[in-house]
């Protein structure tokens, strides 16, 4: 081997744990940050080679008006934020939504929807409609509506969905501080169902919502010790939105998110780490670490449900300019 031949592609045994000590993930977030991203890049490197990114794109079918009480969210009834109610349970126009997102380079096509829970009737039918056509453009589908039942996981999946989204969003320990019309319990107890019904899971949380570096270590001991680990783990930086009660916190340092990712990395080797929510505060060299150090997803798109999102071309520049690989033949 000379220097100039690529570095093995196998440059590490990947073992997969359940069992993460709440003391071993805080030591890991706690590490010297070079120490860490090594340490993630080692396996990073190991379970994607290539670098591969996949690109999701989001689309609100469902905007605002939602009963919870999340103090981060801009759809809550309960937050003074700026949003207009908005449906739109239109199949076709989601599905030419889906079409151009695919024309654009995504291969994930996820679909929120403001609810507490699922609502059985004409949204629930269109949401199934969606699903089965997003599935037929050969995208994966994915869809977040709150909390929902035994039956509806299993239409859901009948109906070819790849992935619900259902965020744990914080630590046990802090939910109530962040959310106080749901319990922990109930967040768990969807999961579980939507796993019953043979659906992906993609589960992940925020930071920067003022919680100690415990409660990051916590909310990923209850992702990593959850088995099979969540398919896909996105992972978010507040984007403080006016009229929540979270508007005046600090935006979160982007070594932040770097630790936060590269620690899901190594906690959970498979899953697709998904860099979601605040991309817009981390400049290039900070997304290209995150890249790096595990992230195996980004939102692709110019916005997100009612915040923004780096442009599709910032984000094409940022993915060449980093060397990932993104199979952007397939839509050029
Ligand atoms: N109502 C559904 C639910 O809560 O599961 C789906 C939509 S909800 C907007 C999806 C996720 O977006 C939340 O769980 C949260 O993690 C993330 N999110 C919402 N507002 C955010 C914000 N201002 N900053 C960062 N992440 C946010
Ligand atoms: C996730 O964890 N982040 C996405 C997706 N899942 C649905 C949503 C981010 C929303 C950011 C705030 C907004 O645009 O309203
Ligand atoms: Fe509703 Fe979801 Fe926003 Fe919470 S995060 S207020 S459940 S839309």
């Amino acid at each position: 081997m000379t220097l100039l031949d690529p570095p093995s592609q196998k440059t590490h045994e990947v073992s997969i744990r359940f069992d993460w000590t709440l003391n071993e993930i805080k030591e890991l977030l706690e590490k010297p940050l070079i120490e860490l991203l090594w340490q993630a890049q080692l396996i990073h490197r190991s379970v994607n080679p290539e670098y591969n990114v996949q690109l999701a794109s989001l689309l609100s079918v469902k905007t605002g008006g939602c009963e919870e009480d999340c103090s981060y969210c801009s759809q809550s009834i309960h937050n003074a934020s700026d949003i207009t109610d908005q449906s739109d349970f239109d199949v076709r126009g989601v599905l030419k939504q889906a079409k151009t997102a695919k024309e654009a380079g995504a291969d994930r096509f996820c679909m929120g929807w403001a609810w507490r829970e699922i609502r059985d009737g004409k949204p629930f039918e269109s949401m199934i409609e969606m699903v089965k056509g997003v599935r037929s453009l050969g995208l994966e589908a994915c869809v977040t509506g709150g909390m929902l039942n035994d039956e509806q996981a299993y239409r859901l999946a009948e109906a070819g969905l790849t992935a619900y989204n259902h965020n744990l969003d914080t630590s046990p320990e802090y939910y109530e501080k962040i959310i106080s019309t749901r319990t922990f319990q109930e967040r768990l107890e969807t999961l579980d169902r939507v796993r019953k019904a043979g659906i992906t899971i993609c589960c992940g949380g925020i930071i920067g919502m003022g919680e100690s570096l415990k409660d990051r270590a916590s909310l990923l001991r209850v992702l990593a010790t959850m088995n099979p680990h969540p398919e896909s783990v996105p992972i978010n930086a507040l984007v403080p939105v006016e009229g929540t009660p979270l508007e005046d916190l600090k935006i979160v340092d982007s070594t932040e998110m770097i630790r936060m990712v590269a620690t899901a990395r190594i906690l959970m080797p498979n899953s697709r780490v998904r860099l979601s929510a605040g991309r817009e505060q981390l400049n290039k060299e900070a997304q290209i670490l995150c890249l790096l150090a595990g992230a195996d997803s980004i939102f692709y798109g110019d916005s997100l449900l009612t915040t923004s999102n780096p442009t599709v071309q910032a984000d094409k520049e940022l993915l060449s300019s980093a060397g990932v690989s993104v199979n952007w033949d397939l839509y050029e």
